[in-house]
């Protein structure tokens, strides 16, 4: 990359992708790219089923597309085993003995596994769960660690058809009961436990806790990842490795239909129930598959690393079916990025010769405070592409990855997408896209992004309004699980056929995308998710709980911290005790992810006259220690006053 101009201030320079790099790159100019994108959106159908082609079907579809919004079919009639595209063309091929994943466990364990390999683990475990009794379409709850086996325990439910939804292992019993009831899981696949932080999760006592309040699970199948101590009940849970001694590694991969679904992955909406995003098969693959292919320039012989965890769309995406179905080779690391200390990732690039790398910029954040001294001295000459996603990356750590860990020499893909969309949406092609620190820049092939205003109507360079998608595409989820009034009006009802994303964006002259944020009440802690809802309903199920506020603060490590009110039950003292107990309760219910950064006890929340919290006063509370903006509408005005003085004294 070569910069504009030394003079200009670092937020506004321009980072034109090298001649080095171009040369070698799928698209390697602006004019390629502009008009492969022209074509893309005039004519989706063409474009997608070129790539589409890419992938092996065992029938070939009848039509692109088949939309009327919201439904979109894609592939129509065609029928493919996805998991044919992701390991049985490259195990009989010549990737038969490549690489596909190179596993790092967090005590330092490794393993290799060839493509040949994956695909008899995974042709193994597909016969285990046939076994059990895990028919095509049956919902299977994954619940487990880094490590390879949950890749190959997603896989081997999708080779058999059946419908896979993976809870991130930092979640609580109460969130796999949720997640389980929702879907109807019948099947669970877990762990013992998993590593983290040279500690271990107790991944298969949060199932039994979870199993211990429904009937809806027939067997759990586990693990043995730490070798600690768990019960298994008779009958109900099977070991594993005993199970896939005796199943044979043979599996002949059966067709499904395109649009069957692979997997329900839930986020969080802005009401307190987790949405069970729904995705399906041809259309899913494609989307990763394209994005890997155009957005990573992923070539034979990179070395890929995603550090995202496969409880999350990234994982999913591009950890499991993207990168697997381009034959590509790549690290997978169990842990923490700062165990033993923050230079794991470092030594990891060195060691394994990384060659693209796919990070967070929370994660980012946490090194430059950990300082440069873990970087230094590690041989990081092998990276030539980096990325970002989550979040926005602020200009600050988007300098830093590009300068002490790109070496001032790899492209940066700040990519826009959500779980919802299944592949990313908006970003940079490395060997083309002049990138600007910020900004995810140019919506991706085939994808139809612009930012409405409330009228509808497209807003004016740098103005601030909805982003949305005006044309479908072949990875974008078909529905929430069993609540198809709820997609309908989350995504489809703000503008007449048109997608809205949920996030407020503005594109600059150049019509680079900005993302701003959430519109809904979502916040993004750590680049994860989060409803304030859900937070508030995990609070107010605590039995000292009357009521309670959630809202996030702007933090410089997270991105957003939660920030909770709380008023409690009559004759309840609130004591710093409480307040912990609050904390590691939310902790409890969700996850620790959801930990609230601060609890600040209230007599009473500010509320309107028909009786809603009003969030907004207490943001600005919280950022400025006043209230400037419209208090018209308050009930009680005494309120903020309190308010004011419980902020001060904590
Ligand atoms: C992939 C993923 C989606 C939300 C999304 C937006 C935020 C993701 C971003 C970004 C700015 C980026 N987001 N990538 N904001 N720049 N490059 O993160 O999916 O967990 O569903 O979150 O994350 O707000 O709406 P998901």
């Amino acid at each position: 990359m070569s910069k504009k101009s030394v003079n200009t201030p670092f937020e506004e320079q321009v980072f034109k992708p090298s001649k080095d790099f171009a040369k070698n790159a799928r698209v390697s100019s602006m004019a390629q790219y502009n008009r492969m994108w022209k074509e893309s959106v005039e004519q989706p159908a063409k474009f997608w089923a070129s790539e589409a082609k890419e992938l092996e079907w065992q029938k070939p579809w009848s039509k692109v597309l088949d939309w009327k919004a919201p439904d979109a079919k894609w592939f129509v009639g065609g029928k493919l085993n996805v998991t044919e595209s992701c390991l049985d063309r490259h195990a009989r091929g010549p990737r038969r003995n490549k690489a596909a994943i190179i596993f790092e466990g967090e005590p330092g364990d490794k393993q290799v596994l060839t493509y040949a390999q994956l695909h008899r683990e995974v042709c193994k475990f597909t016969n285990v769960l046939i076994a059990r009794g895990v028919k095509a379409k049956d919902r299977v709850l994954i619940y487990m660690p880094m490590i390879p086996q949950a890749a190959i325990a997603m896989l081997a439910c999708a080779r058999l058809g059946a419908v896979h939804s993976v809870v991130f292992g930092g979640f609580s019993a109460e969130s796999i009961l949720d997640r389980l009831e929702d879907c109807g899981a019948t099947h669970v696949i877990t762990a013992d436990g998993g590593w983290r932080r040279g500690k271990t999760v107790a991944l298969k006592d949060n199932v039994d806790e979870a199993l211990s309040r429904t009937k809806i699970v027939k067997s759990v199948i586990v693990y043995k990842r730490t070798g600690q101590d768990v019960k298994m009940k008779k009958g109900r849970d099977f070991w594993w490795d005993e199970l896939a001694a005796e199943a044979s590694a043979k599996h002949e991969a059966k067709a499904f239909d395109s649009e069957h679904p692979l997997f329900i992955l839930y986020t969080s909406g802005s009401t307190g129930k987790p949405k069970g995003i729904l995705h399906t098969s041809g259309g899913y693959l494609t989307g990763t598959y394209t994005t890997c292919k155009y957005i990573f320039d992923m070539q034979d012989e990179d070395v890929y690393w995603c550090t995202a965890d496969v409880g999350w769309i990234t994982g999913h995406s591009y950890i499991v079916y993207g990168p697997l179905a381009m034959g590509a080779t790549q690290v997978m690391y169990e842990g923490a990025p700062n165990y033993p200390d923050f230079s794991r990732f470092w030594q990891m690039i060195e060691e394994y010769g990384v060659s693209i790398f796919y990070t967070a910029p929370t994660a980012i954040r946490a090194f430059i405070k950990a300082g440069d001294s873990f970087v230094d001295g590690h041989d990081l000459s092998s990276l030539r592409l980096l990325g970002s996603v989550g979040e926005p990356i602020n200009p600050e750590a988007w300098r830093w990855y590009y300068e002490k860990i790109g070496g001032s020499r790899c492209p940066i893909v700040d990519t826009w997408w959500q779980t919802e969309t299944g592949a990313i949406m908006i970003s940079p092609l490395p060997g083309a896209t002049p990138t600007i620190a910020g900004t995810a820049t140019l919506p991706f092939f085939g994808v139809d992004a612009a930012i409405l205003d409330d009228a509808g109507n497209e807003c004016k360079a740098n103005e601030a309004g909805r982003l949305v998608i005006r044309k479908p595409w072949p990875s974008m989820t078909r529905t929430i699980y069993g609540d198809k009034a709820r997609f309908k009006k989350t995504y489809w009802a703000d503008y007449d056929g048109l997608y809205t994303a949920g996030d407020s964006a503005r594109r600059d002259k150049k019509g680079n995308f900005w993302i701003v944020g959430r519109l809904d009440d979502v916040l993004n802690v750590s680049g994860h998710r989060l409803g304030t809802a859900e937070v508030e309903s995990a609070l107010v199920s605590h039995p000292s709980v009357a009521e309670a506020a959630v809202i996030g603060r702007p933090d410089d490590l997270k991105g957003q911290a939660v920030v909770c009110f709380v008023t409690v039950k009559g004759g309840i003292k609130s004591t710093p005790a409480l307040q912990k107990e609050l904390r590691d309760h939310v902790g409890k219910v969700i996850g620790a992810i959801a930990k609230p950064d601060n609890v600040y006890f209230a007599p009473a929340l500010p509320k309107t006259r028909s009786g809603k919290i009003i969030r907004r006063l207490l943001k600005e509370l919280v950022s400025t220690g006043e209230v400037s903006g419209n208090t018209t509408t308050l009930e009680d005005h005494s309120v903020i006053e309190q308010l004011k003085k419980t902020i001060a004294d904590s």
